[in-house]
């Protein structure tokens, strides 16, 4: 669909951290128009099932593609897209619980794979559509709908898994700063190969976390995020692996490895030494 759907009333909490990154995605789409001269129709924006996917269907102005797939299948959703269609830009928007939880298992995959392609995660910790319950990120003890005495496992951590997994690009964000995350989404974007860009997103009904993130300078809390010194090297995964042990949440580029190839161009190179072949041909190259 590249026409918005009057049918879909969906509608986030007033203050709902999803609205800064929505604004961040349409900048970054903007941008890319402007750099490229690509119709906005180059980009496919792939969405998980959550408060958070519901993102495909709010994008305000001109209108990308958008496909709405099923809880925790958007990687698989935005390999086929991108398979099918390596000229286009695919943008995967889901939720902690649709990426980490029930869609965790796609990611290492891909990322050994190297997708060419940007998924924008965005945490609240907790799953917010059904109501407030904990998700990976959601920090051990804490009490929600389905943890009433309290959450019994350790909290997931994202940056320090995406690494672990090779992703090729990580990048961490906060969606209280749109113009700021717009920039890391283009990098991400632009970067050829997996990109991750894991988004502080605070859901203000069921786990309002704006205020650690941050902090409160008057009474001497210190903000939960800081941005990335200038002279952090991306490029240097022990350097990388260094910044997120620090206290806090690094905002910025954390990693990025820009020799591996990606999927798209293995595969390019996988078909420029296949000999075509005729279906008979094929048949006779098996001997019964
Ligand atoms: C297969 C399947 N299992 C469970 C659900 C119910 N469900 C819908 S959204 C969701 C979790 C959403 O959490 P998250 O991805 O963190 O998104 P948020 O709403 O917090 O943005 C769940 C469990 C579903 N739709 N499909
Ligand atoms: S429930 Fe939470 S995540 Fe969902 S729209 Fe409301 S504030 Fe946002
Ligand atoms: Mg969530």
């Amino acid at each position: 669909m590249s026409k918005k759907n009057p049918e879909y009333d969906f509608k986030w909490c007033p203050g709902c951290g999803d609205f800064g990154v929505r604004r961040a995605l349409e900048f970054a789409m903007i941008d890319r128009l402007e750099e490229t001269g690509l119709p906005i129709e180059n980009n496919v924006v792939v969405a998980g099932i959550g408060c958070s996917g519901n993102l495909v269907h709010l994008l305000e102005g001109s209108q990308p593609y958008g496909f709405h797939g099923i809880h925790g299948r958007s990687l698989p959703i935005s390999m086929g897209v991108k398979m099918g269609r390596p000229d286009l830009n695919v943008v995967v928007v889901a939720g902690d619980g649709d990426f980490l939880s029930i869609g965790g298992e796609h990611i290492a995959p891909q990322a050994a794979r190297n997708l060419n392609i940007c998924a924008v995660v965005m945490d609240n910790g907790v799953y917010g559509l059904t109501k407030g319950q904990s998700s990976p990120t959601t920090k051990l003890g804490v009490v929600t709908s389905s943890t009433p005495f309290g959450k019994m496992e350790n909290e997931a951590d994202p940056l320090e898994l995406y690494l672990t997994l090779g992703v090729s690009f990580i990048a961490s964000g906060f969606s209280g700063n749109p113009r700021q995350l717009a920039g890391l989404i283009k990098e991400g974007m632009n970067h050829q190969g997996f990109s991750m860009v894991h988004v502080q997103s605070p859901c203000v009904t069921y786990n309002d976390t704006y205020e650690l993130l941050k902090g409160k300078p008057k009474e001497g809390i210190e903000p939960l995020v800081w941005d990335i010194p200038e002279d952090h090297e991306p490029n240097d995964k022990a350097a990388a692996y260094n910044l997120i042990q620090k206290r806090g949440l690094p905002i910025g580029v954390i990693y990025k490895d820009e020799s591996r190839p990606s999927l798209d161009q293995r595969i390019e190179d996988i078909w420029s030494k296949a000999k075509e072949q005729t279906a008979q041909q094929l048949i006779d190259a098996y001997e019964f």
